[in-house]
């Protein structure tokens, strides 16, 4: 017997991967130094992204994984029935089959992720999961406003799904530019279900980005391995070390790379020189009060309709409306 035909439709609205060259040039130059952390996520940087979330010390996967188990039925039921799943970032497995399961009747899913190659395979893999959902992937940078396919048979609602805190990775006004473009996306009658990370003990959320395996350092520094191998770039990557701080003003975590000595590192012919205990910072990691976060979802126009905490405190989930 033929397997069931799978019904999927791609969009290509043929994003921009970014100028790693430009981006790097221009941000090692800057005082202080950055590296945007966009570029973490090169094949090696996902696998390991993959691996991070598996560290005993990283809990907001495992957290929000199991409240999407617990909270599926309630979700569902402030949703209603079928509904266009849409979303950012594209679902590294578990908790979007959470959702696809949970809903009642979902009638299409739109996973809007820049890079094609992550997209189609997470696409093919639920589609075979998934038979009676349409699979409509956009193939898009979703910090910009996304126009959405529409399904060939009508959803009621559009959700909008970012979970894992994604949103703590943008500086605030960004943030704020994300929900305001959400908005706009899951259109008059949507929502959005957007986990994020809580602020909490400094001790635990420095811990869950200095695992005791060092796959948090082999992360933040596969970005200079990233630059060497594609960029040509000569740097002795054992001559930087990860760190990885909480700000408590700022309610962040802020990702350095270190210079441990003092040396220099070509790129595309401009020489770069690193003092001892230089920084190049690459990430910050935003957590959240109860306060800031109506906060900034009032300042894109949102409000926060429901929301879940797990037995901690320690991550959120977010029911927005307009
Ligand atoms: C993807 N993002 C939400 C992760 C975070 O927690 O900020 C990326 C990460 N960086 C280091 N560990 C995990």
């Amino acid at each position: 017997m033929n397997p069931a035909p799978i019904r999927w439709r791609l969009t290509d609205l043929q994003p921009r991967k970014g100028d790693l060259r430009a981006d790097a040039l221009e941000g090692l130059s800057a005082r202080p130094r950055t590296l945007p952390s966009k570029y973490f996520y090169d094949a090696t940087g996902s696998r390991l992204f993959e691996q991070i979330t598996r560290q005993p010390e990283y809990y907001p996967t495992r957290i929000e994984t199991a409240m999407l188990q617990q909270h599926a039925p309630a979700i569902a039921r402030a949703i209603g029935p079928d509904v266009h799943l849409v979303e950012y970032g594209s679902g590294s497995g578990r908790k979007t089959e959470l959702l696809l399961e949970g809903l009642d009747g979902v009638v299409a899913y739109t996973p809007v992720e820049i890079s094609r190659e992550a997209l189609l395979a997470s696409v093919e893999r639920l589609a075979r999961r998934f038979p009676a959902v349409e699979m409509l992937p956009v193939c898009a940078d979703f910090t910009t406003a996304v126009p959405l396919p529409e399904p060939a048979r009508p959803a009621r609602s559009r959700l909008l799904f970012f979970p894992g805190s994604t949103l703590g990775n943008f500086e605030r006004a960004e943030a704020v530019g994300l929900l305001q473009s959400m908005r706009a996306t899951m259109g008059a009658g949507g929502a959005a279900l957007v986990g994020i990370d809580l602020d909490k003990d400094p001790a635990v959320i420095e811990a869950a980005y200095n695992d005791a395996a060092g796959v948090t350092a082999a992360f933040t520094l596969n970005l200079l391995h990233r630059l060497n191998r594609e960029l040509g770039a000569d740097f002795d990557v054992g001559g930087f070390q990860h760190r990885a701080r909480y700000c408590t003003r700022r309610r962040r975590i802020e990702t350095d790379l270190v210079s441990l000595r003092e040396q220099h590192a070509s790129i595309a012919g401009q020489r770069f020189d690193f003092a001892q205990g230089e920084a190049i910072r690459v990430e910050y990691s935003h957590k959240y009060t109860d306060a800031d976060f109506a906060a900034m979802c009032a300042e894109a126009g949102l409000r926060v309709a429901q929301a879940w905490n797990d037995a901690d405190d320690w991550f959120g989930l977010r029911l927005l409306r307009a």
